[in-house]
């Protein structure tokens, strides 16, 4: 019998049996996001202590005129990630670019928010790439000869650690070439009482978006992880200015998954999420390092979010 082989979930089952037998047993943030994950995070966004969304989108209003300003006619606006519903056509309506271009690994939902915007932007090109954004893929034919503008929101940059961060801006600069602009949201660093209620929220909204991995796990691994031994905690790390997601054992704990047998001590922890907060400099040091030179940079009154426009 040849059994079928999913490479997305041999991808997930690889990350968390390596992730969890490592000396700091972590799992990467991206297999936060299935059906139930995605909701949540849905929430998380709609959540007062939750300030990036809500200042991100209101800055990206204020700001857009200027920004549209420095594009040039006939742009491809290439998304990484499949766009939010609220912040992708706040920049299409000023842009007006000849195609829009989102790069999503979830094809259902890249096909249904592409299907959305071309009811929205009547003649646009939505011409949607399901591949996985950090790994080299192809532009979609005709894409290859407009000035392309990358669309980078959210602060989704946070979650990779600097030398990934790097590898990831060299590799979006590989992929629209020489000249071409990209439009990045990055989270500011802020008083860590802010910055650990918006990751520890009184609702416990996030501490389900936390958990649900486990129940992921579970789920899709073949796992038996007592999900209720487990409690969500958010550390703010400040010598490498970010906040982490922690799944932390509240008892000692032995589990399998996908056959392979695991032990957590009480108070040892799986390292779920890493969420770097920038200064000023390491922004654009960030950048630049990635191959991307700042050229206009906008926050909001209160210093919580960068919007910045650099250039390849
Ligand atoms: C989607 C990666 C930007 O780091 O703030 C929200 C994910 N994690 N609450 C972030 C997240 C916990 C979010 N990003």
């Amino acid at each position: 019998m040849l059994a079928i082989v999913d490479p997305q979930l041999e991808a997930f089952r690889n990350d968390v049996l390596a992730g969890l037998s490592a000396p700091i047993p972590a799992v990467p943030a991206r297999w936060f996001y299935d059906q139930r994950g995605s909701e949540l995070f849905d929430d998380i966004t709609r959540l007062p202590s939750y300030y990036p969304t809500q200042v991100e989108t209101r800055l990206l209003q204020d700001v857009m005129p200027e920004i549209a300003a420095c594009i040039p006619e006939g742009a491809a606006v290439v998304e990484f990630g499949a766009g939010s519903q609220t912040k992708t056509p706040i920049l299409l309506e000023a842009v007006a670019p000849a195609a829009y271009v989102p790069i999503d690994i979830s094809g259902d939902y890249l096909e249904q928010s592409a299907a959305e915007l071309r009811d929205q932007f009547e003649g646009l090109k939505v011409l949607p790439v399901t591949a996985d954004f950090t790994r080299p893929f192809h532009l979609p034919e005709g894409v290859e000869p407009l000035p392309k503008l990358g669309f980078f929101p959210g602060s989704t940059i946070g979650n990779f650690v600097p030398r990934s961060a790097t590898d990831l801006l060299r590799h979006f600069r590989d992929l629209l070439g020489t000249g071409a602009l990209l439009l990045i949201g990055m989270d500011r660093v802020k008083s860590v009482k802010r910055l650990i209620d918006a990751y520890d929220d009184p609702e416990g909204v996030t501490a389900q978006f936390n958990l649900n991995l486990l129940h992921r796990i579970n789920r899709e691994l073949d796992g038996d992880i007592p999900v209720d031994a487990f409690r969500h905690e958010a550390r703010w790390n400040d010598i490498l200015s970010r906040i982490e997601m922690h799944l932390v054992a509240t008892r000692d704990v032995r589990f399998t998954v996908s056959g392979q047998p695991f032990d957590f001590a009480a108070g040892s922890s799986i390292h779920s999420e890493n969420s770097h907060k920038y200064g000023e400099r390491g922004a654009r040091l960030l950048l630049l390092a990635g191959g991307w030179t700042p050229l206009r940079e906008w926050s909001d009154e209160a210093g919580d979010f960068w919007i910045i426009l650099a250039e390849a």
